[in-house]
C-alpha cells in the first residue's frame, strides 16, 4: 500500500505524543508519566476523515478497498511517526538529542504536541498542573526543530554554495533543491522560502550564517508546516493556557485535544462497550449494565469534555493537518462511470489523497503508469465533464481515465 502523506508527531518529552499516536493508530506503545519513555520511533497507520462520496452522490453504499467507510465517512490511511521527546538543548545532545528526528526527513507535516496543562517542567518531569508555561514549550521546541533542520542544510553548505554564485539563478535554485531533496522538499518550496527570506537573486556564496539560518527556518516552515496539538485539555488548568495561546501564538494553527480521552474511547469501542466513530462529537454506550460504576463515571466525564470541545480533538488534529494546512483533496478513480465502480463492480473502491493542484494526468499515473502513457482524456463523473490532462482535480471528484492503453 502506498501512503501519500507522512505525518510526524513531535514535541517535548512526556507531553502525550505516544498517547496521541496510540489513540490514532490503536497500536500498543509504551506510555508512562516520566521523561524519555519512547526511545525508538514508532510508526503506524492513522486515518483522515472525510464525508464519503457515496453519501454526497446519494448512493446507498460503497465497497472501499484502499480505505474504510464508517457511517458515511471515508477514512483514508496516512503514515504516522511518533518519535522520542525533545528538551531544550536537544540539538546540543541534551536528553536523547535530536538525531532521531532524521526519521522525519520524509514528513510532509508535523504535529507539535504541547502539554497545555503545564503539568510537566522544562525537562518533562511531572509537576503540579499550571506550574510550567506551555507557551515557553512551544517556542523552545520549535527552536529545537528548526536547529535540526538547519544542521542538515548547513552541512557541506560551504562546498555547495561556492559553485552557486557563478551559475544562473534558476540553476542555483535547482542545485539547492537537489541538495535538500532528501527532506521531501519540492522545488516550489525552495523558491518560496527564498522569496519570503528576501534572498532571491542574491549570492548564496556570500550568505552569512544569519542568512542561511533564515533560509533554513523559512524552508522548514514551508516544507514541514506544523499544527499545535494543545494536549491534556482535560486538566482544568489547561483552559486558561489555551486562551493565552490562542491570543499570543498568532499565525499558528492550534487544535485542543485530550489524547487520553480519545485513547480510552477507542479502547472502549474496540471492546464493544461503546459505539464511537473517531472524530464524532459524541458516542453511544452499547449496554449500560455491562459497565462498572467507575467506567460509567469516566465515560460521562469524557462526554462532558466532548460537548465542550466538539470531540476529543485527535481526529480533528489529523484532518486539520492534511486538509487545512497541506490543502490536500480526495479523489475517487473509477473504471465504470455508470456504476461508479471498478471493473469488478466495487462502488467507489479507492479514495486517493492528493495535493491540491494535482492534474488528471498525475492521477492517472497514480492509478497505473500504463493508463497515463495512453492518456486521452478524463471524465469527471460527478460533474458530468470531460477534461484534458492538465485539469486540476477538485475535492470529491470521481474520475475515470480514458486511455488508449488498458490497465495491465
Ligand atoms: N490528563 C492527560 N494526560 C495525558 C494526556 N495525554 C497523555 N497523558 C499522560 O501523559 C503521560 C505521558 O504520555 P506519553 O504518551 O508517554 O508522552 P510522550 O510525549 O510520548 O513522552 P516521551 O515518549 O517519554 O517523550 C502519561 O502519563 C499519559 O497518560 C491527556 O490528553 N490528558
Ligand atoms: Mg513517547
Amino acid at each position: 500500500m502506498r501512503y501519500s502523506v507522512i505525518v510526524g508527531v513531535v514535541g517535548k518529552t512526556n507531553v502525550g505524543k505516544s498517547t496521541f499516536f496510540s489513540a490514532a493508530t490503536l497500536l500498543d506503545v509504551k506510555i508512562e508519566n516520566r521523561p524519555f519513555v519512547t526511545t525508538e520511533p514508532n510508526v503506524g497507520i492513522a486515518y483522515v476523515r472525510r464525508r464519503c462520496a457515496h453519501v454526497e452522490l446519494g448512493l446507498p453504499a460503497c465497497n472501499p478497498r484502499n480505505s474504510v467507510c464508517i457511517s458515511g465517512y471515508r477514512f483514508i490511511p496516512i503514515k504516522l511517526y511518533d518519535v522520542p521527546g525533545l528538551i531544550k538543548g536537544a540539538h546540543k545532545g541534551r536528553g536523547l538529542g535530536n538525531k532521531f528526528l532524521d526519521e522525519l526527513r520524509q514528513a510532509d507535516v508535523l504535529l507539535h504536541v504541547v502539554d497545555m496543562s503545564g503539568s510537566t517542567d522544562e525537562e518533562g518531569n511531572p509537576v503540579r498542573p499550571g506550574y510550567y508555561d506551555p507557551l515557553e514549550e512551544v517556542y523552545t521546541i520549535e527552536e529545537e526543530i528548526n536547529e535540526w533542520f538547519y544542521s542538515i542544510i548547513a552541512k557541506d553548505w560551504d562546498k555547495l554554495s561556492r559553485g552557486l554564485d557563478v551559475v544562473p539563478w534558476d540553476e542555483a535554485v535547482s542545485r539547492i533543491h537537489r541538495r535538500v531533496a532528501g527532506l521531501s522538499i519540492r522545488r516550489e518550496h525552495v523558491v518560496e522560502a527564498l522569496r519570503v527570506a528576501k534572498l532571491e537573486s542574491t549570492k548564496p556564496g556570500s550568505w552569512r550564517e544569519e542568512e542561511l539560518r533564515l533560509f533554513a527556518r523559512k524552508l522548514r516552515e514551508i516544507s514541514k508546516p506544523m499544527v499545535i496539538v494543545a494536549n491534556k485539555m482535560d486538566i482544568p488548568e489547561a483552559e486558561d493556557n489555551l486562551k493565552r495561546a490562542m491570543k499570543s501564538l498568532e499565525g499558528r494553527v492550534i487544535v485542543p485535544t485530550s489524547s487520553l480521552y480519545e485513547l480510552a474511547l477507542r479502547k472502549a469501542a474496540k471492546s464493544s462497550l461503546i459505539r464511537y466513530v473517531p472524530g464524532d462529537p459524541n458516542f453511544e454506550v452499547v449496554d449500560l449494565s455491562k459497565l462498572t460504576e467507575k467506567q460509567r463515571q469516566v465515560l460521562e466525564r469524557i462526554r462532558g469534555f466532548m460537548r465542550k470541545y466538539g470531540g476529543t480533538g485527535v481526529q480533528r488534529a489529523l484532518d486539520t493537518a492534511i486538509f487545512d494546512v497541506l490543502g490536500m483533496v480526495v479523489v475517487y478513480p473509477v473504471e465504470n462511470p455508470t456504476r461508479l465502480s471498478d471493473k469488478d463492480g466495487n462502488v467507489l473502491p479507492d479514495a486517493y489523497l492528493v495535493r491540491r493542484g494535482t492534474t488528471a494526468l498525475e492521477v492517472a499515473e497514480l492509478v497505473h503508469t500504463e493508463l497515463a502513457k495512453g492518456f486521452i482524456a478524463a471524465q469527471i463523473v460527478n460533474r458530468n465533464r470531460k477534461v484534458g490532462a492538465d485539469y486540476r482535480v477538485q475535492d470529491g471528484d470521481v474520475i475515470r481515465i480514458i486511455s488508449a492503453l488498458a490497465r495491465g
